[in-house]
């Protein structure tokens, strides 16, 4: 009996190789201590049976625990070896990562995607065309008087003779009329130039976006649907509007359309809202039957067909949305301001 304990005594002293051992000296001395077939603890623990009890009971004890430590600590190593091959040399995994620089579009550019996402759902396609255009497809073909002010180079930015950077987006759908038979639904997205200087509300480059249906049988009433679903879509499904009676030069009649105030619900804040002005309700965009005078100058028969058009400001829609007070915020390139609405 004592000679089978100094055995597992002598046993007990390779435990202290296991911690150095690398991953091929471990396997090697799992097999050789462990191993099924000839393992050293095992042979002493396959000679038990044959033991007297109190030999077998002394002798079991010390193997079976001398098993449970041998195995405890080459499962220890075989982790710490598995951990420090995946672990990169002289890397601090624990070091935080340099933040990654992520770009957006900018809020005004996003809000301007949306509004063209409805009204393509409602049928209407993008149209484009240019910033430069002259004084027939900026004005006279809307009906301005040639007295109007905006022709005044006080108003407008003339670039040499007739030709001025566009005041609104309304020359695009003088040249689709132009251009296309009726039926036509577009809206026109894009930059637009007014000399106003800045202010909390105004910019001298600004976006606009129009629309414009032309058909038989279009009337009053379509233009109002329309809107109204527009607005509905943009703001929120139980948001009410209301259309006023407005002048343009380029429809008649002409109404400016309102929502209920998105800041304090439609309520006017016990009419200390500053949003509307205690009012409960912004307006949000103008609109119109088109002026037969405009579809005659584009050679449209004014007889057979009538349109309605609108205009609108992205940036403005923006502000409401989000409660943005100073126009000035967009035109800024401030990533504080832009980054909260990445
Ligand atoms: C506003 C008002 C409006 C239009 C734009 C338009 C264009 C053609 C013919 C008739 Cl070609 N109308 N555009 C109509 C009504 C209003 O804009 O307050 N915009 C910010």
């Amino acid at each position: 009996m004592s000679d089978l304990l100094a055995a597992l005594e002598s046993l007990r002293e390779r435990l202290k190789e296991i911690p150095q051992a690398d991953e091929r000296r471990l396997q090697e001395l799992k097999i050789e201590l462990l191993g099924r077939k000839a393992g050293a603890l095992t042979e002493i623990l396959k000679a038990l049976p044959g033991l007297d009890p109190e030999t077998r009971k002394r002798v079991g004890g010390t193997a079976n625990a001398l098993k449970r430590e041998l195995e405890s600590a080459a499962l220890a190593r075989e982790l710490e070896l598995k951990r420090s091959s995946t672990a990169l040399a002289g890397v601090d995994l624990t070091m935080p990562g340099r933040p990654q620089w992520r770009g957006g579009l900018h809020i005004v550019t996003q809000i301007v995607d949306e509004i063209c996402d409805i009204f393509r759902e409602l049928g209407f396609t993008r149209a484009v065309g240019p910033e430069a255009e002259t004084e027939r497809y900026n004005f006279y073909a809307l009906n301005f008087p040639k007295d109007h002010p905006a022709l005044d180079a006080q108003d407008s930015f003339y670039l040499g003779g007739d030709v001025l950077l566009r005041t609104h987006t309304s020359p695009v759908q003088i040249r689709t009329l132009e251009n296309y038979k009726p039926p036509i639904r577009i809206v026109t997205p894009g930059r637009c130039y007014r000399r106003d200087p800045f202010d909390a509300s105004h910019s001298p480059v600004f976006e606009q976006i129009e629309g414009l249906g032309v058909d038989e049988g279009l009337t009053f009433v379509d233009l109002k649907s329309i809107l109204a679903a527009f607005a509905r879509r943009i703001f929120s499904p139980t948001t009410k509007v209301r259309f006023r009676p407005s002048y343009f030069p380029f429809t008649e009649p002409s109404a400016e359309m309102d929502v209920q105030c998105q800041i304090c619900g439609g309520g006017g804040g016990g009419s200390g809202c500053a949003a509307c002005k205690g009012t409960g309700w912004m307006e949000i965009l103008g609109s119109g039957m088109v002026h037969p005078a405009v579809l005659e100058n584009c050679n449209v028969d004014s007889e057979k067909y009538t349109g309605f058009a609108w205009g609108m400001g992205p940036e403005r829609i923006a502000m409401l949305r989000h409660g943005i007070p100073d126009i000035r915020l967009f035109f800024d390139s401030d990533v504080r301001f832009l980054e909260q609405f990445r």
